[in-house]
């Protein structure tokens, strides 16, 4: 996969993207980045890349000229543009099925604002507006940093295989069940027995149902959109009663 980036503060990519997953993919040369700075193509004599808004108001917009500049070198260098991500607030917020859609392309162009916005006309230049949630960040770079991140770790051989990306909750549509690692016993706090009896069987089952109360108790809204099976449809009225209801 080959990805670009435009931004008015490439430094902050540095750390992200050389470190981990993402770092290893690069070594591996699963993926290429190359970072633009809007910058280095304004043709406004002091280098501004911002200005007023029209009609007045708070704040400056990151202007057309250096951006469309911009796309039009990667454009050359690379041949096309692949999708290009505008990262906006108002754009449709970024999940998993995002990650999985976006991790099928082999070309991303990622668009990242600083200041109060961008000029309208830029987004006609965009194959895609996203948003990372609603909260209000000082720009792009690490809405662009979140998405790259859950994109490159589902790239074919970018994982080991002792981490499957399938078993992710989100992929699941559950939360995941709690784990443990040794000692048995910390500070009193004890493993679950079942963890420890090596009965496979049980402790698919142990971790299916924990997971199916995790989500229950956490995160009922991720449970609406999903088609239950007849066991864990018993399993969940037994949470229930658990629980008082
Ligand atoms: C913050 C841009 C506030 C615009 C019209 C009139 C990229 C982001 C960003 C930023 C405003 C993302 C206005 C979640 C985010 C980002 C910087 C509002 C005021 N508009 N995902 N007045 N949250 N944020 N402009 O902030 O660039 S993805």
């Amino acid at each position: 996969m080959k990805i670009d980036i435009l931004s008015l503060f490439p430094e902050m990519f540095a750390g992200p993207l050389h470190q981990s997953i993402v770092g290893k993919a690069l070594e591996k040369e699963l993926l290429q980045v190359d970072i633009t700075n809007y910058r280095d193509f304004t043709e406004s004599r002091q280098h501004h890349v911002d200005d007023y808004p029209y009609g007045g108001g708070a704040g400056m917009l990151l202007q057309a000229q250096p951006i469309f500049a911009a796309l039009d070198q990667v454009q050359q260098n690379s041949g096309d543009l692949g999708r290009v991500i505008l990262l906006d607030p108002a754009g449709r917020q970024f999940n998993q099925a995002v990650a999985t859609e976006l991790a099928k392309e082999q070309h991303l162009t990622f668009i990242c604002g600083h200041y109060e916005g961008y000029d309208e006309r830029i987004r006609t230049q965009v194959t895609d507006e996203i948003s990372l949630g609603d909260y209000v960040l000082t720009g792009g770079e690490l809405g662009a940093m979140v998405i790259i991140d859950a994109t490159v770790r589902l790239l074919p051989g970018v994982l080991g295989n002792t981490a499957s990306a399938g078993d992710d909750s989100f992929s699941t549509g559950l939360l995941e069940y709690p784990q443990y690692t040794r000692p048995a016993v910390y500070r009193g706090l004890k493993v679950p027995d079942v963890l420890l009896s090596g009965n496979h069987q049980k402790i698919a089952q142990w971790r299916a149902y924990e997971s199916l109360k995790r989500t229950y108790q956490r995160r009922p809204d991720l449970l609406a959109g999903l088609k239950l099976t007849a066991q864990q449809q018993a399993w969940l009225r037994i949470i229930k009663q658990q629980s008082g209801i």
